[in-house]
């Protein structure tokens, strides 16, 4: 899964792809590159980001989405939003999932998502964009997160969600500290364990900055290293910046360790 970020504030990449050509040629690259998906979001939920008026990250997102589903040869894209209403809007324009970082907190959206057959991406964040990196706590992140997320899915198969349709994933980073993160990334196979494909978006993350005391732009590396350390554990989709590089490392992995992972 490859980032666009239409937002002029995302940690990493922000302002690059707010015009709907530049996107368009980015999420083309991205194809060529191996991408699977390219994953549109127009509300950064970095640290200590507010929320945006749906009215807004509509305006961000609409013209990307329409213009990737015209121009951008097939390649599907997803929509990265809490917000059911900016989903509606996005699978108007062609999305074909759902990336919702607060797994469903919006009333309206698993109903939207079953209605249309979409697919959905359920997270877990502890907290708020703005706070969550405050203070957070928990007795054990593995096994509360983990009870979330099965939580979270019964809750949007009891609303009409398909079960097929859910990725779960575990949000590294969001209300977590380093050592949470790790013990995450290390415990990945109970998430795995729940039975649905799981996501793991640790690209140029502040824990890869953690670990190798580098700076935003300079994780690559660390980032591809914990990629691989996510698909070891069971991980089926990576959200990262880097696909090109990516997708060399996993080729490289996976042909060198032999698993067909
Ligand atoms: N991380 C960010 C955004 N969306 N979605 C999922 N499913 N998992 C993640 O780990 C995840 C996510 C990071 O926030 P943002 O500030 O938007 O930065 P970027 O999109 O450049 O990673």
């Amino acid at each position: 899964m490859g980032i666009l970020n239409v937002t002029p504030d995302s940690f990493s990449d922000g302002g690059a792809y707010a015009d709907p050509g530049r996107a368009v040629a980015a999420a083309q690259g991205m194809a060529a590159e191996g991408a699977a998906i390219v994953d549109v979001g127009g509300e950064s939920t970095r640290p200590g980001a507010a929320p945006l008026p749906s009215d807004l990250e509509t305006a961000r997102v609409a013209p990307v989405l329409e213009a990737l589903s015209r121009d951008a040869a097939g390649l599907p894209a997803s929509i990265d939003t809490r917000s059911a209403a900016v989903a509606q809007v996005a699978l108007d324009a062609g999305a074909v999932l759902v990336n919702d970082v607060s797994a469903g907190a919006d009333p309206g959206m698993f109903p939207l998502v079953a209605d249309r057959g979409a697919g959905i991406c359920l997270m877990h964040m502890q907290g708020e964009p703005a706070t969550m990196q405050d203070d957070p706590r928990y007795g054990d992140v593995v096994s509360e997160v983990a009870a979330f997320l099965e939580a979270r899915m019964r809750a949007a198969v009891e609303m009409g969600v398909a079960e097929h349709a859910i990725i779960l994933d575990p949000g590294i980073g969001f209300g977590k500290t380093a050592e949470h993160n790790v013990a995450l990334m290390r415990g990945l196979g109970t998430i795995v364990a729940l039975g649905r494909p799981v996501l793991v978006g640790v690209s140029r993350k502040g824990i890869i900055g953690d670990i190798t005391g580098r700076e935003v732009g300079d994780r690559l590396a660390g980032s591809i290293g914990a990629a691989l350390a996510a698909v070891e554990a069971g991980a089926a989709v990576l959200r990262v910046h880097d696909v090109r590089e990516t997708v060399d490392a996993l080729k490289a992995f996976t042909e060198m360790r032999g698993s067909g992972a």
